[in-house]
């Protein structure tokens, strides 16, 4: 090896930055004019940041170059990325000499970062736990490749009209992705519909094979994951939908030329929008094919690698591969492996099923049982008619096996089966995930135990020592030290550098919790992050919160189970005491909300409404302004967190027990110095067990006592013997938040006065107004906060998706 091609080339000193920026800008990108920067100084500064993130790829490919390694290969129909350019001039050490370039273009790094457009590859947490973990991947030097889809198309843009989401497309790619490379030599070949064909190989052995297929290309496009100043660049590589060049023949020469090339369009449809999570819209072919086309091309990647280094040998293809499969999305890859060894490798189903299920791993995202995945049968069959076979022989040998086990036991056999039968039949995708893997993991603690307890149990009494637990954790690169850059100069003068890549380090912040000056500090830098929330709010709401109030935050998906709703009856609670003149103690707050609805999710989209209207009420109210004010913040996405969590106080994670597998926004505002109000539920035990009962506001039922309280749950005699709640209901209900339009949040109330209600909201609502009250009378005692805000960053480390990589490297893909 050439060691000069070990070595990075281009200097990042402030000279070289600047000449490198004016080439881009005139030449790469065609302009001339430096007075005009508009979006493509942005351009022409990542350009100039990717030809450094460019050589180090290079050499970290060259460094496992011959190497035999074990790679793992993270599998996930989404990559919640964000911004790039922020993240890669961090981790590449260059803030200051691009500082220094811009400065040559009276150009400022922050303005110009802000041109950037989120890559929204992604729904919500899951989407963004990906992203961190390629981050912790890279940082720690580990051969991760993530495997994902090029959306033409991602989350949607939310805006309101008269308090109502609507939803606009967000059309990402419009203006250019500079961070991506597209690979044409890497393209792969995707079968979908015709059928299966048996036949005898020369040896008489009886094969299969997937014939009269319509193929789609699967086209690479590279995304470089740049290691924190480790000068390792990791990929993330994104599949794009491209037809192939087999125009209908038939068409073609009856002379319907453009109709043969229209039907082109087809094939490109499966990447051209991300799913948004939204139940109505299970079932949906579309979603189906992208999950199998992300399957199909990302393992033939890398088997066909593979060949290419060993030859048609796979005796040892399990030692050196390994797939986590993000939830059930990709779990098809099973089938696929399966299909792949055997159809086009030549491997008997004994030796397919033994690499298959030692290669495999599988993560569970939720416990909400209409959330698990299933596929109707016949469209299985349709669509993927060699991948239902397959699926049909893993459910046959898999049920001997379980019968076997537990003679007799019938109930059990079709408990477990991978088919739910009925008068349509379905394929269990998570099923399926746990019989083909050889680990089954959750997200947090409590969600995993209530897998091996609830959900899956039979799979747990069958196979124990498949299942374990890795919670969840965000990178503090992003999450710290990019978003809060005062917060970690405070880090770095009192505790050095290295807790950026060694979080528990914060826990030398404890030293400092009852020294005032650096309290004051820690205040000064709070105070500044508030600021630019503030500033954030009036912009996008017209609502200007008070800096001396408690910023109350709860920012994420709106779902039932997340029960944004309490925290809007908690507002009205305040509302109403205030004007009523019962303002006796009253801490000034102002309540931040931010998320978006799945479209087709009518009582999510309806409580957006509630929040709009009462916000309207609320704040244009001048005898409550002093004391509250609730904006609701259109279009969260992963920018705006950037500026939300180091600018709360109080983090809001008050999902009913047993519902939230872990969260992560929890984890993020509580490395930025909020203290939560949470319930006992996902990881919000664990961050409670490491700062300490006494540094965060529990409240609300237990998920082992929900069971019984359900069965004589009464909210109408909850809400008649609570004065508070009776009036909070009684002002929705009059219309007091709804003048124009009597009536319309009638679905809200009939779902908290529902007897069966399962998110106990009803249930909850006092022991949470008085945890509310609890956190406002800390709030006012400065010290006792500030001393608490310091103590849950200290506490933080745990939650790094440093150590939850390294946990998933030592347990599951022993790298
Ligand atoms: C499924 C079928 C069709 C269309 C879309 C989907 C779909 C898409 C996204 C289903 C689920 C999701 C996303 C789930 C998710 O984000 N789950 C969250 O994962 C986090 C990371 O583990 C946890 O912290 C959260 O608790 C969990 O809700």
């Amino acid at each position: 090896m050439d060691k000069k091609l070990l070595e990075p080339i281009l200097s990042n000193d402030h000279d070289q930055v600047a000449a490198d920026l004016h080439r881009h800008f005139n030449f790469t990108l065609g302009r001339f004019d430096t007075d005009d920067l508009s979006g493509y100084m942005m351009t022409a500064l990542a350009l100039t940041v990717r030809d450094r993130l460019m050589e180090r790829w290079r050499i970290t490919k060259a460094h496992e170059q011959g190497k035999r390694v074990r790679k793992v290969y993270y599998l996930s129909l989404e990559f919640l990325l964000g911004r790039s350019l922020g993240n890669a001039i961090l981790n590449l050490n260059m803030q200051d000499s691009i500082r220094q370039a811009l400065s040559e273009f009276s150009a400022d790094l922050e303005s110009i970062e802000m041109e950037e457009k989120d890559a929204g590859l992604g729904n919500g947490g899951l989407g963004r736990l990906a992203a961190c973990f390629m981050d912790s991947c890279a940082t720690l030097g580990l051969p991760v490749i993530g495997y994902g889809i090029r959306y033409e198309y991602g989350m949607f843009q939310q805006s309101f009209k008269e308090g109502r989401q609507v939803e606009q497309p967000d059309h990402w790619l419009i203006a250019g992705n500079p961070w991506e490379i597209e690979r044409t030599r890497h393209t792969r070949r995707v079968k979908f519909y015709g059928q299966s064909e048996y036949y005898h190989n020369d040896a008489g052995e009886l094969c299969a094979r997937w014939i009269q297929s319509q193929d789609v290309l699967a086209v690479p496009y590279d995304m470089p994951i740049p290691g924190y100043k480790n000068d390792k660049v990791n990929t993330l590589r994104l599949w794009k939908a491209a037809a192939t060049d087999e125009f209908n023949l038939q068409e073609f020469n009856e002379g319907d030329y453009s109709d043969a090339v229209a039907q082109k369009n087809l094939a490109e449809q499966i990447t051209m929008v991300l799913y948004p999570n939204d139940a109505s819209e299970n079932g949906k072919e579309l979603r189906l094919r992208q999950q199998y086309f992300l399957a199909s091309a990302s393992l033939q990647d890398v088997i066909s690698d593979w060949v290419l280094e060993n030859g048609e040998k796979f005796e040892e293809f399990a030692a050196f591969n390994c797939f986590q499969l993000n939830d059930t999305h990709p779990t098809l890859a099973v089938a696929e492996l399966m299909r792949l060894l055997m159809d086009e490798h030549g491997l008997s189903w004994d030796d397919a099923w033994t690499i298959t299920t030692k290669t495999m791993a599988y993560t569970n995202h939720t416990l909400l049982p209409e959330a698990l995945e299933k596929w109707s049968v016949d469209l299985v069959k349709e669509l993927l008619p060699r991948l239902l076979d397959i699926i049909y022989e893993i459910n046959a040998r898999f049920l001997a096996v379980v019968a076997h086990r537990w003679p007799g036991d019938v109930s059990r056999q079709q408990r477990m089966s991978l088919i739910e039968e009925g008068s349509a039949p379905q394929v269990r995708m998570a099923y399926l995930g746990i019989v083909g893997s050889f680990s089954v993991n959750g997200v947090a603690e409590l969600h995993s135990k209530l897998l091996t307890t609830g959900l899956f149990r039979d799979f747990f009494e069958l196979w124990p020592e498949k299942f374990n637990n890795k919670t969840n954790g965000v990178t503090p690169r992003r999450w710290l030290a990019h978003c809060n850059r005062d917060l970690g100069d405070l880090f770095t003068e009192s505790l050095g550098t290295g807790w950026k890549t060694d979080l528990s380090q914060l826990e030398k912040l404890r030293d400092f919790a009852d020294d005032a000056e650096f309290g004051q500090r820690w205040d000064a830098v709070k105070r500044k992050n508030k600021e630019r929330l503030r500033d954030r709010v009036i912009q996008k709401c017209n609502v200007e919160f008070d800096l001396d109030s408690i910023f109350d935050v709860q920012v994420k998906r709106i779902h039932e189970y997340k029960r944004q709703l309490l925290n809007i009856l908690h507002v009205i609670h305040l509302y109403d005491r205030i004007t009523r003149g019962d303002t006796e103690g009253l801490v000034p707050r102002s309540v931040l909300l931010g998320g978006k609805a799945a479209p087709g999710y009518a009582l999510a989209k309806l409580t957006i409404k509630l929040a709009n209207n009462v916000a309207q009420v609320v704040n244009s109210d001048k005898s409550v302004d002093p004391y509250l004010k609730l904006a609701f913040l259109p279009n969260y996405r992963v920018k705006s967190m950037e500026i939300i969590c180091p600018g709360t106080d109080l983090s809001e994670q008050i999902s009913t027990a047993g519902k939230e597998a872990s969260g992560t926004g929890n984890m993020k505002f509580m490395m930025n110095g909020a203290l939560t109000i949470g319930t006992y539920d996902g990881a919000n035990i664990e961050i409670l067990e490491a700062v300490g009962r006494e540094n965060f506001f529990l409240f609300g039922l237990k998920v082992e006592e929900i069971p019984e309280f359900s069965l004589h749950n009464s909210p109408n005699d909850i809400i008649e013997n609570d004065e508070d709640l009776k009036r909070v209901l009684r002002l929705i209900e009059c219309g007091h938040f709804s003048m124009f339009e009597p009536g319309i949040f009638e679905p809200i109330v009939q779902s908290i006065r529902n007897p069966m209600d399962p998110w106990m909201v009803a249930a909850d609502f006092r022991s949470y107004i008085d945890a509310q009250w609890s956190a406002s009378q800390v709030y006012k005692q400065k010290k006792v906060w500030t001393k608490s805000s310091i103590l849950n960053t200290a506490a933080s480390g745990y939650f790094s998706s440093d150590r939850t990589i390294q946990d998933y490297a030592r347990d599951i893909w022993k790298i």
